[in-house]
């Protein structure tokens, strides 16, 4: 049996990542294909215990913040990733270390040599086949986010130098690694931004476009 792929969404808030990663899902399994959709923080029940500590507490030392991400990524790599992967499944990661990048280091200054040791110990080398970052403007994203009416967590309460910030960091990183990263325009209209996933995913993983 071969390995499944590990494809991540990341992006900013409402950028659009859940509603695509259903999308991809139902489209991964028209397709045949066994597929899991979990997320970030959280996805395994240490991980989720500690996502109520990063998303409802108080605010952290941000390097503090950066190894409890660490910390519930790897706990999440152990209890469902890899065995997922290793079934064969195909996994959809709505957010993964590229969310800890944007948000603890170009948001909140972590050094870049912290991510590094950090991810060595947390990921020993697994990387996304894919990751597909929904680019949107700050303000747009957050006013969606605030249209589905739930209280804000501590990170969309944050200023919007701090979101313009992850916005770039997320926009930096898919530069640096144009081989597994494509930008896709997150303020289209969902099955606009869902057909250019599926380019994407054709041009990258050689999916057929349509099931
Ligand atoms: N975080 C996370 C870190 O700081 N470091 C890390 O390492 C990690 C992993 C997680 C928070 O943790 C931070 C980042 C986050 O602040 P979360 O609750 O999981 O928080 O929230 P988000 O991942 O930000 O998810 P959101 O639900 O806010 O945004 P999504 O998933 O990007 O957006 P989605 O699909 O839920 O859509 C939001 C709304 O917009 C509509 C949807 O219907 C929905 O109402 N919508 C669209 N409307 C118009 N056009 C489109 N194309 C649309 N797509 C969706």
């Amino acid at each position: 049996m071969s390995t499944g792929r590990f494809i991540t969404l990341e992006g900013g808030e409402g950028a659009g990542k859940s509603t695509q990663a259903r999308l991809l899902a139902r489209h991964l399994a028209d397709l045949g294909l066994p597929v899991l959709v979990t997320r970030e923080p959280g996805g395994s029940p240490g991980a989720e215990a500690i996502r109520r500590v990063l998303l409802e507490g108080q605010g952290l030392d941000p390097v503090a913040e950066a190894l409890l991400m660490f910390a519930a990524r790897r706990d999440h790599l152990a209890a469902t990733i890899r065995p997922a992967l290793a079934a064969g499944i195909w996994v959809i990661c709505d957010r993964f270390a590229d969310s800890t990048r944007a948000y603890q280091c170009f948001g909140q200054g972590v050094p870049g040599e912290v991510f590094g040791r950090l991810s060595d110990i947390a990921l020993e080398g697994l990387a996304p086949d894919l990751t597909l970052v929904l680019d949107i403007a700050p303000d747009a994203g957050m006013a969606r986010a605030k249209a589905r009416g739930v209280a804000a967590d501590r990170y969309e309460r944050l200023d919007a130098a701090f979101h313009a910030r992850v916005r770039a960091g997320f926009l930096a990183i898919a530069a640096a690694e144009p081989a597994r990263c494509a930008v896709l325009d997150g303020a289209a209209p969902p099955e606009a931004v869902f057909a250019s996933l599926r380019a994407a995913l054709a041009q990258r993983l050689g999916l057929p476009d349509a099931a």
